[in-house]
């Protein structure tokens, strides 16, 4: 569906639409604004793949053209080849020259409150005299040196300093463990360690130092160690191998030549969890990706010179990767970059955040929605939102109810909402609206972006033209992963194995009569009821449908007679109680939304629910407790009280 195909009176009631038909359609002021507010982009693209993404790598700057865009041998692809770049000249340099230097690149606030801006310039030199610092120690490019930072700014330049002389970094999450921290710098053989003393979450310090130390004892590989004074709190200094990150650059010059880096020389490594098995280390190189982030930065967020743009997510995370650093840094972009928790001091701190920098563009999670949600309306409306003008979601499936209410309450019922819908291996969003062309339907991410080919399949490999199946890519995208870091094989099993020649994400997806995808979550998650296939996520989507229910994660558990049963795990909203009726309105209300059939078996009330740092439900170990099972792996956990919680709490009930 497009916007030419909705009548003008159907667009002068987007209001009664949204509640009726669920769809919305773009306002005219949004879209002559837009940089993209024509749909020929898609024809463009899909007429010749190559030439499109040859187009768009050409906003880059290039040390030396590529001589071919795509060298394609299944399931190993090359990006514009013989091409040579540097991904912190196109962040920095690139706007230096063109006298951008003064322009706000960061506005920093910590989470006690203290704030820092930063431009172009301040960056620019940060990064070169940390780059010096890092060769002076012995750092040469692809070595491979290891992250594990709270929200600073130096994160940031550290991750830049490495692009500059051709380092691969490995960016560890500031919240994993030591264990998580030590699997990844073993499995990158990294040399260097860059951490801080500490960081602040939830007005507590995390003592990253002393984690740190713990990993990097039986880590081998690890000669140096340069740490940031953040907190100030006590570390200990291990001699010579231990160093002070200030005291690294005050020494170093100022000016350090960007490694000319082949289109296909590693930018980063990054691990991604996974359901089983150790982390896989998803390696990226840099044309194809600094392409697809940079394109996809413009035509998603629309981001423009004057924006003030803020993406939530932590830079350990690959969404903090590509549309913290990569992407908006590539296009000079400003942004608000936030260390901490969203209810420290008050759970109205984003908003205060929103208000503070007159933030245009902001970009969340589903599950960060659904928390404001429950917290209740007083605190964004407490705030102005009106420099809000185009709102993102990313990380799971957005369901209408939560899309909706962060519409009308955060969009002040104006900005479009984009469902980004990508993966740490896709590297830039792949499926997702486009602000000024496409017409939304909250719940789903819409079509696949220009030059992506993306469809849904049956088990057998058949394409679905309406209906439910398998997400599969048909053709490679420039900023694909390039590989598993040392298994192929692996990386051969895990994403082309399962139909000749497509890429599996191991996501469900619907497609429906307009073409539009319905993102359904991991096909692990599906589960067989009596003979159908119904995905944990429209289970979810109907509990939370319902006034009473903030949010809920449901499983499917061993059933003798029916396969599986459902088990829905359910926080309720404050005010609501978890009695007897509230279990029996929540069983019927998801029966007369999608059928009898997927009437939850088992309803249990829960204050928490298992979650992953980056926000997403952990149902494995909520199977793993459904069904009395001693409990899985939880080093990804972001909070493991809540386990000891809903375990006792299940035998309660059980
Ligand atoms: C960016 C990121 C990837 C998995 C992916 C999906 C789920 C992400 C959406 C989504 C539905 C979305 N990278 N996912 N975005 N599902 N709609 N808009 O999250 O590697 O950490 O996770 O996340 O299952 O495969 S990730």
């Amino acid at each position: 569906m497009t916007k030419q195909e909705i009548s003008r009176a159907q667009r002068e009631t987007v209001n009664v639409l949204l509640e009726e038909n669920r769809v919305f359609v773009p306002s005219d002021a949004f879209q002559q604004q837009a940089i993209i507010h024509d749909e020929s982009i898609y024809a463009e693209a899909a007429k010749d793949r190559e030439a499109f993404w040859g187009k768009w790598a050409g906003e880059l700057d290039w040390f030396k053209k590529w001589d071919k865009v795509l060298d394609w041998q299944l399931p190993f692809a090359q990006w514009f080849v013989g091409g040579k770049l540097n991904a912190s000249y196109n962040c920095l340099d690139r706007h230096l020259k063109k006298g951008l230097g003064n322009k706000t690149a960061i506005f920093w606030e910590g989470e006690p409150g203290e704030t820092k801006r930063l431009t172009y310039n301040d960056i620019y030199c940060a990064v070169n005299k940390l780059a010096n610092g890092l060769k002076g120690l012995g750092v040469i490019k692809g070595d491979r040196v290891a992250i594990y930072m709270p929200m600073i700014p130096e994160t940031i330049f550290a991750m830049l300093a490495c692009a500059r002389i051709g380092a691969v970094h490995t960016v560890v999450f500031g919240g994993f463990s030591a264990d998580s921290l030590k699997e990844r710098i073993k499995d990158a053989q990294a040399k260097f360690l860059i951490t801080a003393d500490g960081g602040y979450r939830k007005g507590k310090v995390l003592a990253l130092k002393e984690t740190a130390d713990q990993a990097v004892v039986e880590c081998p590989t690890i000669e140096h160690v340069l740490v940031v004074r953040r907190t100030g709190q006590d570390v200990l200094m291990r001699q010579g191998r231990d160093l002070w990150y200030h005291e690294l650059v005050d020494k170093a010059a100022d000016y350090c030549e960007p490694e000319p880096m082949d289109a296909e020389d590693m930018l980063y490594i990054l691990y991604t969890s996974g359901t089983t098995g150790k982390p896989k280390g998803i390696v990226h190189t840099t044309g194809g990706y600094l392409t697809g982030v940079a394109a996809t930065t413009r035509w998603v967020f629309d981001i423009k010179p004057e924006d003030i743009f803020w993406c939530t997510a932590d830079v350990g995370w690959v969404t903090g990767h590509s549309y913290i650093v990569y992407g908006p840094m590539a296009h000079a972009v400003t942004q608000v970059m936030y260390e901490g928790s969203p209810d420290y001091p008050q759970r109205d701190r984003f908003w205060k955040i929103v208000e503070k920098y007159k933030v245009t563009i902001f970009y969340t999670a589903p599950t960060a929605i659904r928390t404001f949600m429950r917290w209740g309306t007083q605190w964004p409306q407490g705030c102005n939102l009106s420099s809000l003008r185009l709102l993102g979601s990313v990380g799971e499936p957005i369901n209408p109810e939560a899309w909706v209410w962060y519409h009308q309450h955060i969009g002040h019922g104006q900005c479009p909402i984009v469902d980004t819908w990508w993966q740490t291996e896709t590297g830039s969003i792949l499926i997702s609206p486009i602000p000024g062309v496409t017409v939304l339907k909250p719940g789903s991410a819409t079509k696949p972006l220009p030059g992506i080919e993306a469809v849904v399949l049956t088990q057998e490999g058949k394409i679905v033209e309406k209906g439910g199946g398998y997400l599969a890519l048909k053709s490679p995208w420039p900023s694909m992963l390039r590989g598993i870091y040392g298994d192929n094989e692996r990386y051969k099993k895990t994403y082309w194995s399962r139909w000749p020649g497509m890429y599996f994400p191991g996501d469900g997806a619907k497609i429906d009569a307009d073409g539009y995808f319905w993102l359904l979550g991991r096909v692990d998650d599906i589960m067989l009821v009596a003979g159908h296939n119904i995905s944990t996520m429209e289970v979810e989507s109907a509990l939370v449908d319902h006034p009473s229910v903030a949010e809920s994660a449901v499983v499917g558990i061993t059933d003798e007679i029916k396969g599986q049963a459902i088990a829905a795990f359910v926080i309720l909203k404050e005010g609501h109680k978890p009695d007897s009726q509230a279990d029996e309105t929540l069983k019927g209300h998801v029966a007369k939304k999608i059928g009898a059939i997927a009437r939850p078996q088992k309803i249990i009330f829960t204050a928490e629910l298992p979650k992953t740092r980056s926000g997403k439900i952990m149902r494995r170990l909520l199977r793993d407790i459904a069904e009395g099972r001693a409990l899985g792996d939880v080093t990804t956990l972001a909070d493991t009280h809540v386990i000891e919680v809903l375990k006792e709490k299940y035998q309660e009930e059980a």
